[in-house]
């Protein structure tokens, strides 16, 4: 057994008496109430899951076992001369919640490369899928097809499928689905974009560095690939690809069909699509422009003017957060410090001035401020990855780290089938009082 799964047994064992003291001696506390609103409304604000992987304050951002975003920059092991830490040891982190030895880490990178190899017939998938298939649904497809090589599905199956020992297998699909997802990406990307010249995965790199790799894209491009995931990877568990991929597994499904599931979420322009939508916009408005660099006064005009024809501003507003979003903040220092002079970034940074009083003025969106999405695109153009529809394939790389950690933990805590319960508009009338 691995250190990191030693680690992860000896956590959930620790862990587990707390969950079931706090459901047989507290079950009943209450922990919040629902409105009508919320019933309506994508039950915003509800209360209703539990993780302790990440938690997201609305004022602060997000936190992953309790580090902000640049705490988990600082703590982790990193490659020799490089500014992001290695993927595999944030994986590390967020199924143990500690801060893994460069032995430790080193251990999970050779793990990942021995499960790293794409089977033939995902790749053959990928081939035969028509050439107008948004990259996407390419994504979501060939992680599924890989369905018959769950572990826990033929742990289910074996007839021996004991509650307790159930994460063990998840923790393998899981592991499995990481290691070989982003060799997978990339593929796609050089099939589809690049006239089908194909690199081959490199042995002797960490996940990051293979990336950039199979990508065909230089250094640094290696530590954009380590910051890009880690920052998408987890955002508790009430966004739509989170909670899909949870509420997917609590039927037991196992990871390949929870984590297709859950990027299929991801792949809306309200979530993870934004990504793409905001190069998609601000190209708009360099056509619109002619070539003539927009001044404020004409960014100011394409906001309101994208806004009175009914559509959002994408990359600004948040379901949860209510202040400019650290993941934001943290690819803009990024920028700041490798493309400072980039047209493309000051045109974003333009946004930021211009976007939020718009909004606020428009009186609107509960938050005003960037989310990750507005920033993002920029970096992977800058580094020559300018065809945007394959942006949110990235963030699909980065979020099966999170959702993957979760549904491991969800396994071992036993966490039930998700049912909640619904109400007709009849029933909700008689509780307002209305006739
Ligand atoms: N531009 C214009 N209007 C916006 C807006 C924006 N960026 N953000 C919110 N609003 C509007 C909403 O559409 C809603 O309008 P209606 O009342 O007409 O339906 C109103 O303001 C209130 O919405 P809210 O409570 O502030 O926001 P929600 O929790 O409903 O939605 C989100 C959150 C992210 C979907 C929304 O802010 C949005 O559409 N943003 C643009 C798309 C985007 O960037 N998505 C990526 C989010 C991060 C991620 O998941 O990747």
């Amino acid at each position: 057994m691995s250190t990191l799964k030693k680690r992860l047994k000896e956590k959930i064992d620790a862990h587990r008496p707390r969950t079931v003291k706090l459901l047989k001696e507290f079950g009943n506390v209450k922990i919040g109430e629902v409105t009508i609103a919320q019933a309506i409304n994508g039950m915003r604000g509800v209360k209703g899951l539990t993780t302790d992987i990440s938690y997201l304050d609305p004022y602060e951002g997000i936190r992953f076992r309790g580090k902000t975003i640049n705490e988990t920059m600082d703590a982790l092991p990193k490659p020799p001369g490089k500014d992001y830490p290695y993927v595999e040891g944030f994986w590390f982190f967020l199924l143990t919640g500690d801060i893994p030895t460069e032995e430790e880490t080193k251990e999970i990178v050779e793990d990942f490369k021995r499960r790293r190899q794409i089977p033939q017939y995902a790749i053959d998938l990928l081939r035969n899928m028509p050439c107008g298939t948004h990259p996407m649904a390419m994504f979501s497809s060939a992680i599924l097809s890989m369905q018959q090589e769950s572990e826990f599905s033929k742990y289910y199956n074996s007839g021996k499928y004991n509650k307790f020992d159930a994460w063990e297998y998840m923790y393998e699909d899981a592991t499995n689905i990481l290691a070989r997802i982003p060799s997978l990406a990339a593929y796609l990307y050089r099939m589809k974009f690049k006239s089908d010249i194909v690199i081959p995965p490199d042995y002797d790199l960490d996940l990051g560095g293979n990336f950039a790799h199979q990508m065909g894209i230089k250094e640094p491009y290696d530590d954009v690939a380590r910051m890009y995931f880690i920052i998408h990877s987890d955002h508790e568990s009430g966004n739509v690809s989170a909670h899909t991929t949870h509420l997917v597994a609590s039927a037991l499904s196992d990871a390949y069909y929870a984590l297709s599931a859950g990027i299929n979420g991801l792949a809306g322009p309200l979530h993870g699509l934004a990504n793409q939508e905001v190069l998609k916009w601000l190209q708009g408005v360099m056509e619109k422009m002619g070539g003539v660099e927009p001044t404020e006064e004409d960014m100011k005009k394409f906001v309101w003017d994208t806004l009175n024809s009914g559509n959002v501003i994408p990359g600004f507003g948040h379901a949860v957060l209510r202040k400019t979003d650290p993941r934001y903040t943290s690819q803009r220092k990024f920028c700041l410090k490798h493309l400072p002079d980039d047209r493309l970034f000051k045109y974003v940074d333009m946004l930021y001035k211009v976007v939020p009083p718009i909004l606020l003025e428009q009186g609107k969106a509960k938050n005003p401020w960037p989310n990750v999405d507005a920033q993002s695109g920029v970096i992977q153009w800058y580094y020559g990855l300018r065809e945007f529809d394959f942006y949110t394939v990235l963030f699909a790389v980065g979020r099966a780290i999170g959702v993957l950690a979760n549904i491991t933990w969800d396994r071992a805590l036993g966490y039930a089938i998700e049912r909640p319960k619904s109400l007709t508009t009849e029933m909700l009338e008689k509780m307002a009082g209305i006739k």
